[in-house]
């Protein structure tokens, strides 16, 4: 099978990359990615015989034509990805996650190539802490951020193209990833990678927001069981039942790392801050089989600690300028 995986030098999408190589021989990888700051050269080196590796814009026709035109399937994990970023400047979220899958969308349709849609829980909005409710295939849309509106509105464009054109493609929404070669820019990486050079972590608001946090390895496995067995336009959840607060996240890594626990600090929070985000993924477990393998986030938490502090060499030459950018909007608390 030939894939093209759109984003496929970033967090999840180079791990889809190395776990598709890995548990897939007879997949035939080709990697459409811009290299933007969130992508890491470095990931796909180890492999680069058996990658194909092309940089280039999803929302450039062009060089997406002839890539699109010779795939069996398409996984589209591109997209701007980080709130704070969002905040500062949506237009880059607009250009690609809208404009880019509208183009990618129109690459597909020309070919009648199948099309699996990465997307992301944050389209639903948040819930209260003590709500008892989870996010279903059914729960309308309601982003709060620039991010998640254009995620929302990239997903409702693929339901268009597949309602209008016929399309064949399928949507999935995940909560929380982490894992090995997440950018220094998100939540836990950056709190681990912030003990490991002496700097205490940072926690947005009052800590108690709520992540439904998933290993990257469990995300990916349940894209494929999509591709196999999932019925061509729907949608699809992905979670694992990992609701966690922020400030026990922070306290785990501490303690981990030989901290005492409170060793953070408070920093301004988040605007808009979404307060809880929890998946229920009956559908994909019952009608597609799929389960989880990480069913503990303390070891997955464990065992990404333990990958950070092995990969200096992957990170380090890019954490003082992640923090210095973090250091130009947020300010310590008392
Ligand atoms: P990431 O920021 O680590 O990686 C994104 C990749 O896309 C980078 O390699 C970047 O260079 C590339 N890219 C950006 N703009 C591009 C463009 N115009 N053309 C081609 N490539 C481009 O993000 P991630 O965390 O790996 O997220 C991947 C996907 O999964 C995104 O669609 C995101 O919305 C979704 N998602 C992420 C999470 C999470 O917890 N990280 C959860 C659910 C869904
Ligand atoms: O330094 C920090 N301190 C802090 O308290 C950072 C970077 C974050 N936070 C909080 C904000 C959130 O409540 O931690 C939580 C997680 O933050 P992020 O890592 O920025 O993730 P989030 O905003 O929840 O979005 C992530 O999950 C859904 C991904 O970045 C999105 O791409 C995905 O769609």
């Amino acid at each position: 099978m030939r894939v093209l995986v759109t984003g496929g030098a970033g967090f999840i999408g180079a791990n889809f990359t190395l776990r598709t190589l890995a548990a897939r021989p007879d997949a035939e990888v080709t990697v459409l990615d811009k290299f933007t700051y969130a992508a890491n050269p470095a990931t796909l080196e180890p492999v680069a015989d058996r990658v194909r590796v092309v940089r280039g814009d999803i929302a450039d026709a062009i060089v997406l034509d002839p890539l699109v035109a010779d795939a069996d399937v398409v996984v589209n994990f591109a997209a701007e990805s980080h709130n704070d970023n969002s905040l500062a400047d949506p237009s880059s979220f607009v250009q690609t996650n809208l404009v880019g899958t509208y183009t990618l969308l129109e690459a597909v349709r020309r070919h009648g190539v199948r099309l699996h849609h990465i997307s992301t829980d944050e389209v639903y909005g948040d819930l209260d802490l003590d709500d008892p409710a989870r996010f279903t295939e059914e729960t309308a849309y309601q982003p709060s951020s620039p991010y998640s509106a254009t995620k929302a509105g990239s997903d409702l464009l693929v339901r268009a193209w597949v309602r209008s054109f016929g399309v064949a493609a399928t949507i999935s929404n995940c909560s929380n990833n982490y894992g090995p070669y997440q950018h220094l820019e998100k939540f836990i990486p950056r709190q681990i990678t912030n003990v490991l050079t002496g700097v205490r972590p940072k926690l947005y608001g009052d800590g108690r927001n709520v992540r439904d946090w998933i290993h990257v390895d469990d995300h990916n496995d349940a894209v494929w069981t999509i591709i196999d067995r999932g019925q061509l336009g729907e949608t699809y959840l992905i979670g694992a039942d990992g609701e966690v607060d922020n400030r026990t996240v922070v306290e785990s890594i501490l303690t981990a790392l030989g901290q005492p626990s409170d060793a953070f600090d408070f920093v301004t929070d988040r605007a808009g801050h979404d307060r809880r985000y929890a998946i229920d993924a009956t559908r994909l477990r019952t009608e597609l089989g799929w389960t989880p393998t990480y069913t503990d986030f303390a070891s997955g938490l464990a065992a990404t600690i333990d990958w950070y502090r092995d990969h200096r060499e992957w990170w380090a030459p890019h954490k003082a300028a992640v923090e210095s950018g973090y250091a130009r909007t947020q300010q310590i608390l008392d």
